[in-house]
């Protein structure tokens, strides 16, 4: 028996390979006739162009034959792409959101992760944001892909059917980082699960491990590293405290300390002052996402990284 990693598997597989089976059959014949044609009306056999008459029967089989092979085409398709948009009224609701450049999910209990973890064979909903531009949610081991669009409601579901993990990509060219735009998915048992969603780490009285799980939360890494390679944007290490010289959008160079001043600025107005050497308007303002306090944790973190 075959595993399959989620519910729309089987019929999206069967619909391409449908399609791919005559597509390749068609070749063949196509090119065989196209053989037999070169020989068959030679110059040389056939010097004067001759009369061809007619023929009613081999018209409408021509006809005929190609539209039932799309109607069958269209037949599997409509058959795997329908259940996609038939919803389950019982189901676990994930709130999606693709921003440039990453992907972030919210559970009905508020919980929130950069990485979409659901349970094995229960019913998943996912609604898909997008503050920015167009980006769109690809799993391909699921066969699922849907835009998500600035100020349009659009949703997926699926149902996963295998224990693992899993490829999440962008699939719609959003900006310089697109590539980077990646997730997983992580399919755990139910027990699992449960255990993981009712799990909210108790950061009171650690800042600097709230401050870690806050940009893990918000999906920093797509464009900051922490290993010192730089990415769209600068790394984390050993950022605090040192010396950077930073570009105004009127293109005038200054030198500043990065300090608690520097990095608020940083997250409320990114583009006000942008590290020499990377691109501006790569980044949106936090302001609103980020409060005051969470600065303060993001602050202790990355003194925490040096
Ligand atoms: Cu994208």
């Amino acid at each position: 028996m075959i595993l399959y990693a989620a519910n729309f598997v089987e019929e999206v597989d069967l619909a391409f390979y449908v399609i791919y089976g005559m597509s390749i059959l068609l070749l063949l014949l196509m090119t065989a006739f196209m053989v037999w044609a070169v020989v068959k009306f030679n110059k040389k056999k056939h010097p004067k162009p001759e009369h061809v008459p007619d023929n009613t029967k081999l018209e409408v089989t021509w006809t005929v034959i190609p539209v039932i092979l799309v109607f069958v085409m269209f037949y599997y398709g409509w058959a795997g792409y329908q259940p996609m948009r038939d919803f389950p009224d019982q189901a676990i609701t994930i709130d999606a959101t693709g921003r440039m450049f990453d992907w972030s999910f919210k559970y009905e209990n508020g919980k929130a992760n950069n990485e979409l973890i659901v349970p094995v064979g229960q019913n998943v909903i996912v609604n898909l944001y997008s503050p920015d531009v167009l980006h769109s949610l690809y799993i391909p081991a699921f066969r699922l892909k849907e835009d998500v669009v600035p100020g349009v409601d659009n949703r997926m579901w699926f149902q996963a059917m295998e224990e693992g993990t899993y490829d999440i990509f962008c699939a719609e060219y959003c900006g310089a980082s697109h590539s980077y735009m990646l997730s997983k998915v992580k399919v755990l048992s139910q027990a699992d699960y449960d255990a993981w969603l009712a799990e909210v780490p108790d950061l009171e009285g650690d800042p600097a491990a709230a401050g870690e799980a806050l940009l893990q939360q918000q999906g920093c890494q797509a464009c900051h590293s922490y290993d010192g390679t730089a990415r769209v944007g600068p790394t984390f290490k050993g950022l605090w405290n040192s010396t950077r010289v930073v570009v105004t959008p009127e293109g005038a160079t200054r030198e500043v300390r990065a300090d608690e001043a520097y990095i608020t600025a940083a997250i409320y107005k990114p583009n006000d002052q942008v590290v020499q050497g990377f691109n501006p308007n790569m980044m949106q303002s936090y302001d609103g996402r980020i409060t005051q306090e969470q600065v303060a944790q993001i602050i202790e973190y990355l003194k925490s990284l040096e």
